[in-house]
């Protein structure tokens, strides 16, 4: 590869670092989430209905009902329409602490993040379902997509700079 061509890579790496390490707000937030933060029920909501400034894709959307169990409370898939995200939520079980998770892609491709709480006060008689949903651990979801594209870009970096190294080291004829 010509040093011209490795310019090309990094300044590219570079630009993919800077795209994903980038402003953290984006422009499409929540402006809204049913059962609202810190809500105390004593029934089982039917869903969780996150609503937003502006649509976002439809695609790419996940929320997550996690349960002071560890389980998954929700039932089949989020679906988004027009500016709300829904996932249908089983009859809860456990009193206790349930964190809603959420991720979605605004249009303008930015990650939408976020999560919130709401406390069941009265036991229900519902059993958690299969945590396949991808938004199930809430600490996995903001990053994933930006985490795998910065780790590239620091390998790529590194590995150029390893080439770099050695390229300095066995080679001491001048380069002009
Ligand atoms: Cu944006």
């Amino acid at each position: 590869m010509s040093t011209n061509s490795l310019r090309t890579v990094v300044a590219l790496v570079l630009a993919f670092l800077l795209a994903a390490v980038g402003p953290a707000q984006a422009h499409t937030t929540a402006i809204a989430v049913d059962p609202a933060d810190g809500a105390q029920l004593s029934t089982s909501p039917k869903s969780v209905t996150i609503t937003f400034t502006e649509a976002p894709q439809a695609d790419f959307a996940a929320l997550s009902v996690v349960g002071p169990d560890g389980g998954q409370w929700t039932d089949g898939e989020p679906t988004v329409d027009g500016e709300r995200l829904t996932v249908a939520v089983r009859e809860l079980g456990p009193a206790g602490k349930y964190t809603i998770a959420y991720r979605v892609a605004a249009q303008d491709g930015h990650p939408i993040t976020g999560s919130s709480t709401f406390t069941l006060l009265t036991p229900g008689n519902g059993t958690p379902g299969q945590s396949t949903n991808s938004a199930s651990s809430s600490s996995s979801i903001p990053v994933a997509a930006g985490a795998g594209l910065a780790a590239l870009a620091v390998l790529s970096l590194l590995v150029f700079a390893i080439r770099r190294t050695r390229r300095s080291e066995t080679d001491n004829t001048p380069t002009a």
